[in-house]
């Protein structure tokens, strides 16, 4: 096992990660921005390093920085967390000649998914099933004509370099392909700096429903099987849950196959998991890969049992798997507390919490940095906490979130807590009755400024 891990990252999930190497007897160091130095996962690390100013560029994604601070520490291997250079091919690869593990896949892997047409391309040979579209880039204008009035409009241009919502054109009809097309390809330069597109059918009110996979060093791979991630705005996930109300037994079965499937023939080598939009018939379309720990991850945890976190670092140190598929037991969601404005189109909200009090009780999980005088820096991603709930059924865990909803007090900055309210209480929501586009009708107005 590792004897030292650095963790680059903030936030929750470097708190979290530093939690369970110190369960595991692992030492840790902790990086952070000089706008961090606060911060609890500096506090709760057994060494920090000041890595650079507030700028994430200049500090999280300061590659020269962060391996420095691994060398002068003699940390083994580097945990990356989501989001910052969890999913940065060369970081991985520069880990490797510094003969310090990096706790993810391969950095061939992470390039072939992180190109969206590749990742397509490498997944439908795999016999994964895959959105109607080009086979891999389009090479003109002309080709993505003639195959969009084969498909049939309205169909979507995406950006090859993209993912996540960015770098995707819905395009309605012939007319207004070509432009479309034109300004698909200026955003993706500018954005991507890579101008390569694919066609897409387009895909009307999917489900977003995602397998967790973990595979280890020896072949072995396993689902540990969905969570359901449709509630989004702006390509922003809110809430995640467990069991998916959508899911049936015949979906599980067939989506967690085509999952394990596609792992295996990457060679895949970690945790990760596979993005699916699924339509009101069940028939289900590979998205994307995403080659981290994903900030759901809990939902997972909750709902197996299984400790995640744990065995991403156990896996990267060359342990086995031993378990089987695992499979839901009860309910889980989770909501994200970002410092936004909810009453403000849900603009930022940094600034300094006066006071708070988080939630407790049985099957509750709060994953959060946060503590009364803490100041929310401008500068970073504006998710603060992460609330958990375990139910016998879906209906218990509801009623436990609206339970923690009422309890938790965060006062000093605005956050998106009576969006979530309003949500909970939300007849559609209760009903499971919801796809992706189902914010775009949400009526905001209804959300109560009243504690
Ligand atoms: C789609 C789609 C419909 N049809 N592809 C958005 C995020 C990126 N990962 C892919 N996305 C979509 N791709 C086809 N062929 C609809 C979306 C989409 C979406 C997907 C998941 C969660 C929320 C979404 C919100 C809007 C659009």
């Amino acid at each position: 096992m590792f004897q030292k891990i650095l963790i680059a990252n903030r936030g929750e999930i470097a708190l979290s990660i530093i939690r369970i190497c110190k369960e595991m007897g692992i030492k840790t160091v902790a990086v952070h921005s000089t706008a961090d130095k606060d911060s609890l996962h500096v506090r709760f690390a057994d060494e920090s390093v000041c890595i650079g100013p507030p700028s994430s560029h200049l500090s999280y994604l300061s590659i020269p920085a962060i391996i420095a601070a691994a060398e002068v520490t003699n940390a083994h291997a580097i945990h990356p967390g989501y989001g910052f250079l969890s999913e940065n091919a060369s970081f991985a690869n520069i880990c490797t000649e510094y003969g310090i593990k990096f706790i993810g896949p391969s950095a061939t892997t992470i390039n072939k998914m992180g190109d969206k047409a590749t990742a397509k391309a490498t997944m439908q040979s795999a016999g994964v099933p895959t959105v109607p579209g080009s086979d891999g880039l389009l090479t003109s204008v002309e080709e993505g004509i003639r195959l969009a009035n084969e498909i049939g409009f309205p169909v979507l241009l995406k950006a090859t370099a993209g993912g996540g919502g960015k770098g995707i054109k819905l395009v309605d009809s012939p007319e207004l392909f070509q432009q479309k097309w034109t300004e698909a390809r200026q955003e993706a330069v500018a954005s991507f700096g890579k101008e390569g597109l694919y066609l897409e059918k387009y895909i009307e009110a999917p489900r977003h429903i995602e397998i967790q996979i973990a595979a280890d060093q020896y072949g072995k791979v396993i689902h540990l099987s969905e969570r359901d991630c449709s509630i989004q705005r702006r390509h922003q996930k809110l809430v995640e849950e467990s069991p998916s109300p959508f899911m049936t037994a015949s979906l599980r079965k067939k989506i967690t196959e085509a999952a394990i499937k596609g792992v295996s023939a990457i060679g895949y080598e970690g945790v990760g998991t596979m993005e699916f939009l699924v339509d009101k018939y069940q028939n289900f379309y590979f998205m994307e890969m995403n080659t981290r720990i994903q900030v759901e991850y809990l939902v997972t945890e909750a709902v197996t049992g299984f400790n995640l976190l744990k065995t991403q670092i156990e896996m990267a140190a060359g342990k086995p798997l031993d378990v089987p598929n695992l499979y839901p037991k009860g309910h889980a969601i989770e909501v994200r507390i970002n410092a936004e404005d909810p009453f403000n189109g849900f603009r930022p909200s940094p600034g300094k919490i006066n006071h708070m009090h988080l939630p407790g009780g049985m099957g509750i999980t709060v994953a959060s940095h946060i503590y009364a005088g803490y100041v929310v820096p401008a500068h970073y991603d504006s998710m603060i906490a992460k609330l958990v709930v375990h139910g016998n059924t879906r209906m218990d865990a509801i009623a436990k979130m609206r339970r923690v909803l009422e309890e938790l007090v965060i006062e000093g900055i605005q956050t998106n807590i009576p969006f979530h309210r309003a949500l909970l209480e939300d007849q559609t929501f209760q009903q499971g009755n919801f796809t992706t586009q189902y914010l775009d009708t949400f009526d905001f107005s209804r959300l109560s400024s009243v504690e």
